[in-house]
């Protein structure tokens, strides 16, 4: 029997089977959890009934959602609730920031708009469904994860105003996870590593930024989904009911290194 045998958890973020939240699908489906889903659009409704059937998940739990709309976020949590009496689990795995953004220097990127649509889709998010969750998962040992990056931290180049979302996204899990807590919800995020992903395609020097990493962190190698879904079922599951408000890295190691080296 799995360690998630008898939970109950909604993921958010599936738009491919490279998807982050495909991985911790796949983690959370072999260590015994039932998964309902939402997909962003009808475009991406067909890759998560796949999904969802490849794992012998129930598909008829399979919900449209654009974290924009409150309307979506609620009619989400309505429609679960007709057959869930209760949820254990919430992952958000969604960022998004308008494509301009994401090229060259942040002072000349940058415009009131792009921060607004990059804060909202990325990090108020996070709230908003936390927000709309709770009833379902107050008092029964429950789990949100979010997945963040390094460059809430650090400068990375071009990541610009996603880096300001994610730090903004980092100290929501805090402050949720601080209001949450009474109410038996861990609230924690995972910092992934660079992985290529539809998130990651078309953005400039990326394949650059994955080489650097297999030279430059701890493992020599990038990391996996798989990887970071093994992290998010620990984090979500019972074994972990010490952990809330926290950030974990699963990156090879890349964020501990001050001086990487370059050429070996
Ligand atoms: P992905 O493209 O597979 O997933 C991004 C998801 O965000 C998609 O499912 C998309 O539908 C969803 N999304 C975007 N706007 C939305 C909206 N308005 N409403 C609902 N959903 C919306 O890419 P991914 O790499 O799996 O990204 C998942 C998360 O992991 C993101 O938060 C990303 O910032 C984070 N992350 C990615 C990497 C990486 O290198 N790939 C590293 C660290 C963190
Ligand atoms: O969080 C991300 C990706 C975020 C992202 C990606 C896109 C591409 C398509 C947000 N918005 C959009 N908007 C689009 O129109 N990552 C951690 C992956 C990533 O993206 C980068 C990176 C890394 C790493 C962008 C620049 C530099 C590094």
């Amino acid at each position: 029997m799995g360690f998630m045998a008898g939970k109950k958890a909604l993921i958010v973020g599936v738009a491919s089977d490279r998807s982050i939240a495909t991985g911790i699908a796949e983690a959370f489906a072999r260590e015994g959890c039932e998964i309902a889903f939402t997909y962003q659009n009808e475009r991406l409704q067909g890759r998560v009934i796949k999904l969802a059937e490849r794992l012998g998940q129930n598909t008829d739990l399979l919900f449209p959602c654009d974290v924009s709309s409150d309307a979506e976020i609620d009619a989400v949590f309505a429609a679960l609730g007709k057959t869930w009496d209760g949820l254990d689990i919430l992952i958000h795995s969604v960022g998004f920031a308008p494509r301009e953004q994401l090229e060259g220097g942040f002072t000349d990127a940058v415009t009131r708009e792009g921060f607004a649509i990059a804060h909202d889709i990325s990090s108020y998010s996070l709230a908003a469904l936390a927000k709309a969750a709770v009833p379902m998962m107050e008092g029964r040992k429950a789990a949100i994860l979010t997945m963040t990056y390094y460059a809430a931290e650090k400068a990375v180049p071009n990541y610009n105003v996603m880096g300001l979302a994610k730090a903004s996204l980092e100290a929501c899990v805090r402050f949720l996870a601080a209001d949450l807590g009474a109410k038996g919800i861990r609230v924690n995020a995972i910092s992934a590593g660079a992985i290529k992903t539809l998130a990651a395609a078309g953005i400039s020097g990326f394949r650059e930024m994955l080489k650097h990493a297999e030279k430059s962190s701890p493992l020599r190698r990038t990391v996996t989904t798989e990887e970071v879904g093994n992290v998010a079922a620990f984090l979500c599951s019972d074994l972990a009911s010490g952990i809330t408000g926290e950030i974990t890295f699963v990156d090879a190691g890349a964020n501990i290194m001050a001086m990487p080296p370059l050429d070996d």
